[in-house]
């Protein structure tokens, strides 16, 4: 396929990132100019590289013109979150949303993949005001925290390095990391409610304050 090709494709998912990523980041502002505590610390966005696409569809035996209807991760969205209580939240925040529409949840930190893996999956609709009208297009919202986000990284690399072949003892090893990623994340959600009861009497000694 020509790259002109490729960017006439590619450019609607382009601007549903932007967007998203600006939707999302204006959230985490309303909620911190309000006072209150943001359940998302972070947002990340990414085009699927071509070369990614491809790989994709060899492996998958996807025909290129089918790229649009079965990748629903050429526009992927990533969500980091403080806690793992975070998480819940943001998938409520996206269900309650208008202008975007779900499609499919996979719930990958109740049922953790082989690998170790975790995080909350969605794929949603979102439409994009185009040159040649609104078009609709799936795209895919990843939400975890900054302890499985560490994990994930860490272990994307090594699939990359070892060409998705890691050694058995290094998969070994990161069972055991993803493991103690739950008891960390378990850790710090002690920590969290710290946290909502300091922001709630702060709240109670504002409003004392007010009314004197
Ligand atoms: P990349 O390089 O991140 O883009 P499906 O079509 O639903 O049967 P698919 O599309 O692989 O299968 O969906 P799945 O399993 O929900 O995974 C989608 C994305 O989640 C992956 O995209 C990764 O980003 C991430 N992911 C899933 N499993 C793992 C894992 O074991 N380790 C890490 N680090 N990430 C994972 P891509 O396109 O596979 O990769």
């Amino acid at each position: 396929m020509e790259i002109q090709l490729w960017r006439e494709i590619l450019n609607p998912y382009e601007l549903a990132v932007k967007e998203v990523m600006t939707k999302f980041n204006h959230l985490i502002k309303e909620h911190r100019d309000r006072g209150l505590y943001s359940p998302i610390e972070q947002v990340e966005g990414r085009v699927k590289s071509i070369s990614s696409i491809l790989d994709k569809c060899q492996k998958k035996k996807i025909d290129l013109e089918d790229i649009e209807d079965k990748i629903s991760d050429l526009a992927g969205i990533r969500i980091i979150c403080q806690f793992v209580e975070d998480i819940d939240k943001v998938v409520e925040i996206i269900r309650a949303r208008k202008d975007m529409e779900i499609k499919q949840e996979r719930d990958y930190i109740r049922e953790m993949k082989s690998s170790g893996y975790r995080s909350y999956h969605m794929i949603i609709y979102y439409t994009v005001d185009t040159l040649d009208g609104p078009k609709k297009l799936q795209m895919e919202v990843q939400i975890r925290t900054m302890a499985m986000n560490f994990w994930a990284t860490v272990e994307h690399s090594l699939q990359y390095k070892y060409k998705r072949e890691i050694p058995d003892h290094i998969k070994e090893r990161l069972l055991n990391a993803a493991d103690a990623i739950i008891v960390l994340d378990n850790e710090m959600s002690t920590v969290r409610s710290e946290i909502m009861d300091a922001q709630i009497s702060f709240r109670i000694q504002a409003n004392i304050v007010a009314d004197i």
